[in-house]
């Protein structure tokens, strides 16, 4: 099927928004940066890249005749609060099974932010102690067949609604949707920075903008900056489900190995801390454009940006687009960072 035939349930306001970063632009002295707001492009708890996911998940969730959303991610996952925002506002249940992805030892850490949220919107939010893996787990297989034993449906979530077979659209469709603005605003982007984990955001960008080049011609680099720190997991399954993305929406050729690029450096040693390139990313966003981004994802994949930027590897000529795709809701289980 073409990309446009596949059935979309709107979660978001519309196409999120595009503004120029002039500030932080002035100050790096090198390419023209801009952001693309996934962070305030719903009305759904706050969003994020995981909102666009499920305007392709929806329908399925609909046509299955589940009654409870099941989903897996750390304490502080934003993924989860999403997925219970999503059954909030459909009126279905929602389970999570919310693991110590992180060793931050903040007494917060499993009460505030996401998982409050998660909690006010009536999920059933437990915890579990296994830590970081983005891959399937048994203890989401578990609760699965607990909503089952107490006579619900469960309809299954993996971690970021990666491994869904219909994870990868939301973002494929994004591409489309930055060519639209791109004519309306007179820009081009010939680099695309994101951040990566669970991997369907990036594979899903990857997968439109192969189809957008194969419409227009044109090339453009989407670059993933690596936030999982098991860098090896998570280009695979980039690949993997860009692949997958491009042969759902009939992309008609193989991609290439350049098309497909994760960038390490910027996780630090561990998923959800922070090094000394997130706090000054972090730092620079907030206080050039009051763009607020997070320890855990959007801090890392701006100091990319930044190091890219500096170093020349994205030209001076060049004009980037930084996909800002939520996360702001953990800082508050990070308050010592600031205090
Ligand atoms: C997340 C993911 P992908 O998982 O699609 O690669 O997206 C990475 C990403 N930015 C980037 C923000 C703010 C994110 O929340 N979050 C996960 C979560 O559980 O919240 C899936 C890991």
């Amino acid at each position: 099927m073409k990309l446009t035939e596949f059935p979309r349930y709107p979660l978001t306001f519309g196409p999120s928004p595009v503004h120029p970063l002039k500030r932080l632009t002035a100050h790096l002295g090198g390419a023209q940066i801009w952001a693309k707001r996934e962070d305030v492009s719903s009305g759904l708890a706050y969003g994020g890249n995981k909102v666009r996911k499920m305007e392709y998940i929806v329908p399925d969730v609909l046509a299955s005749g589940a009654d409870t959303l099941v989903s897996i991610g750390g304490y502080q996952s934003n993924h989860t609060r999403q997925v219970a925002a999503v059954a909030a506002h459909l009126g279905l249940k929602c389970r999570l099974v919310q693991e110590k992805w992180v060793p931050w030892d903040d007494p917060t850490n499993d009460k505030v932010g996401n998982i409050l949220l998660s909690r006010m919107m009536g999920a059933d939010s437990r915890l579990d102690d296994a830590g970081f893996d983005i891959g399937i787990r048994d203890s989401w297989k578990d609760a699965l067949r607990e909503v089952e034993a107490g006579g619900g449906t469960p309809y299954p979530i993996p971690a970021g609604a990666s491994e869904h077979p219909l994870g990868g659209l939301g973002f494929a469709n994004w591409a489309f949707e930055v060519a639209e603005q791109e004519q309306a605003l007179g820009v081009f982007f010939d680099t695309i920075v994101v951040c990566t984990v669970t991997g369907s955001t990036h594979a899903g960008m990857i997968a439109g903008f192969a189809a957008l080049e194969e419409l227009t011609g044109v090339r453009r680099r989407v670059l993933g900056i690596d936030a999982s720190a098991t860098i090896d997991k998570t280009r695979d399954q980039v690949g993997r489900i860009a692949r997958h993305t491009a042969e759902l929406i009939e992309l008609g050729r193989d991609l290439r190995d350049d098309e497909i690029t994760v960038l390490e450096g910027w996780a630090g040693d561990l998923y959800g801390i922070p090094v000394d390139s997130t706090m000054e990313a972090i730092r620079l966003g907030a206080q050039y454009e009051a763009m607020i981004t997070d320890p855990v994802y959007e801090g890392k994949s701006l100091a990319g940006l930044v190091d890219l930027v500096r170093s020349g590897d994205i030209p001076a000529s060049s004009t980037v687009l930084y996909a800002h795709l939520g996360g702001q809701q953990a800082v508050n289980a990070y308050h010592r960072l600031w205090s």
